[in-house]
């Protein structure tokens, strides 16, 4: 019982004769979220999965062996699913989205923390029109609601030399997690869509809309560049004007956020008054 209740299926105690199936596990179907589709590119080359390590791996591999841009790969659990600098990610059967999509954008390696805020900018907007939650990005690549996060996302690239082959983007959303669906540790941290709109919600019409988004703006994206990008990313970020703490490889400096670059780096205001600049790290709002 405890097996079926891990893959989803929910019971009832009776009196004498066990138990009741009283809930059946939400599944993808592939041919449901296909019909869904409005993209040309995004998500046509469909792969769903019962159960993986990492969507990020299998898009890899997929990518390597010369799979199309688009190619998504979405599984139902994620045995281990991974997070920024070896961190995890927890990823319940049947409860999230869990997925991954190949991108081979034309441009140098170093373009790809801006495509990291294209992917939150449009994660972030589908999102928003498909529940009501107030859903904001925190930088670079968090989706809060309130001081809770939502959503992460992990762009990863392989290249040689400074040739781009392909990025996977990888994008977790907790959908119709429970409180207890996450483990303690997470429950102060994390939230789901379900919790904060008080409602189950469609992961196929999340899935479809998430593509839609994607594909419109990674389009605008290569076709006019960041700059309209970084308006949107602007009006739903939560990160900036606001006391920041951020984790340097020494430690901790403070500041105030004040915008983002060209190249979606954080420009802050430090204690000092001094500007600088941030690729990478963790904020911390103060
Ligand atoms: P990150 O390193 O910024 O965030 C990881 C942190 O997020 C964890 O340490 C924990 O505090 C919190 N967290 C873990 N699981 C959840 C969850 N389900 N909901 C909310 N918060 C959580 C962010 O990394 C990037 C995560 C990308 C995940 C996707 S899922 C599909 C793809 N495959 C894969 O292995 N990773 C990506």
């Amino acid at each position: 019982i405890r097996q079926l209740q891990e893959d989803g299926y929910a019971f009832e105690a009776v009196p004498r004769r066990g138990y009741r199936l009283t809930g059946k596990p939400d599944r993808f179907d592939k041919a449901s979220i296909l019909a869904g589709l409005t993209t040309k590119v995004m998500g046509r080359n469909l792969h769903v999965l019962d159960e993986v390590d990492s969507t990020q791996a299998t898009a890899h591999a997929l990518a390597a062996q010369g799979a199309p841009e688009g190619t998504l790969v979405l599984a139902e659990r994620q045995t281990a699913g991974r997070g920024r600098m070896g961190r995890s990610w927890h990823s319940p059967a049947g409860k999230g989205i869990w997925m991954s999509l190949v991108l081979t954008p034309p441009v140098p390696v170093r373009f790809v923390s801006q495509l990291t805020l294209v992917v939150a900018v449009a994660v972030c907007r589908a999102i928003r029109r498909c529940v009501d939650v107030d859903v904001g990005i925190k930088w670079p690549n968090d989706l809060m609601v309130g001081n809770r996060k939502v959503c992460g996302i992990l762009l990863e690239s392989r290249a040689e030399d400074e040739r781009l082959c392909h990025v996977a983007a990888g994008i977790g959303i907790s959908v119709n997690l429970d409180a207890d669906d996450f483990p303690e540790n997470l429950r102060d941290v994390a939230t789901s869509l379900k919790i904060e709109s008080g409602a189950d919600v469609d992961r196929t019409q999340l899935v479809c809309e998430v593509m839609r988004e994607i594909e419109r703006l990674y389009g605008l994206y290569r076709e006019q560049g960041f700059a309209p990008i970084r308006l949107l990313w602007e009006a739903l970020s939560v990160s900036l004007h606001r006391p920041v703490r951020i984790r340097v490889r020494d430690g901790w400096v403070e500041g105030v956020a004040q915008a983002i670059d060209d190249d979606g780096a954080l420009d802050v205001r430090m204690t000092n008054g001094q500007m600088r600049k941030f690729f990478a790290g963790d904020v911390e709002f103060r």
